[in-house]
């Protein structure tokens, strides 16, 4: 016999035993694409709380569209160990270019990270920050839904060590945080310099640079990046995003104390 309230009981309980236990991290992540859940997942694995909140249904970003909606993607040499160890399947096109499905990526990329301890929330937006003493200190968020339909509802707040913007080509929690704090970012004009054209090599390459804290206690990885610090957009490659994640992630393990 199946009992449609104990279905509905303990989707309900289940999910938010979970979610009040997500109100304070050590680690938020705004945005699920590759960056973010690069990160999530490399941050998760070194025994940290990480919480990531997802404005779509379907995580993922940018990946599982490819190329113009060509469900593949090409990553470079330097990205292939990080690859390999998702478990995703490379596929040699010529010396330094690798062709990978884009959805068993997504795949790997959420199985992954969702075992080795990262609660993941879709459908929940972040709309704002928390700032304390200078200090990024959490997220505001709200129920996509209600964004959505343009519904007057006030949000709620998720507290965390340090915030990570992985929101990608629009930098939206470092946006928030240049408007509110009068354009304190640690950039050369304060302020969010803004994505350059399509330039694959120069992307790529300055994308690690740029990733890195913006403001205090809050970082930006993968596209946001260099739409912050006034990188290159680089199409349809990916390995720099997933290289991001991973840098971010190590930034942040180095700098929490050790147990
Ligand atoms: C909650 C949010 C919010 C918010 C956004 O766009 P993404 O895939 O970002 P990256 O940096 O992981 O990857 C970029 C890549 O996909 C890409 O676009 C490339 C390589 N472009 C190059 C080019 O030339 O065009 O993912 C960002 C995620 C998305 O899922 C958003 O829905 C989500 O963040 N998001 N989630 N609250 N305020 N804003």
């Amino acid at each position: 016999m199946l009992d449609d309230i104990v279905i509905s009981r303990a989707i309900t309980e289940e999910y938010f035993r979970e979610f009040l236990d997500s109100l304070e991290s050590e680690v938020i992540i705004v945005g699920a694409g590759p960056a973010g859940l690069c990160a999530a997942y490399h941050l998760a694995r070194s025994g940290l709380k990480v919480v990531v909140f997802e404005r779509t249904l379907r995580p993922g970003g940018g990946v599982p569209g490819g190329g113009m909606m060509f469900n593949k993607i090409v990553v470079q040499e330097d990205s292939r160990p990080l690859l390999e160890d998702l478990g995703v399947g490379l596929k040699r096109y010529e010396a330094n270019y690798y062709v990978a499905s884009a959805l068993e990526l997504l795949g790997c990329l959420l199985v992954r990270s969702i075992k080795a301890g990262v609660r993941l929330f879709n459908c929940i937006s972040v709309e704002d920050v928390l700032i304390y003493d200078k200090k990024v200190a959490g997220v505001v968020i709200n129920w996509s839904a209600a964004q959505l339909a343009g519904l007057h509802v006030d949000p709620l707040t998720a507290r965390s060590a340090f915030v990570v913007d992985a929101t990608g080509h629009a930098a939206e929690v470092a946006e928030i945080v240049s408007r509110k704090s009068g354009g304190k970012l640690f950039t050369s004009t304060g302020k969010i310099i803004g994505e350059k054209p399509m330039w694959a090599e120069v992307g790529e390459k300055v994308l690690l640079d740029n990733t890195k804290e913006v403001y205090p206690h809050l970082y930006v990885c993968g596209m946001a990046a260099n739409a912050v610090f006034g990188g290159p957009r680089m199409g349809p490659i990916f390995g720099g995003m997933l290289l991001s994640g991973q840098k971010v992630a190590n930034l942040i393990i180095n700098r929490l104390p050790k147990d």
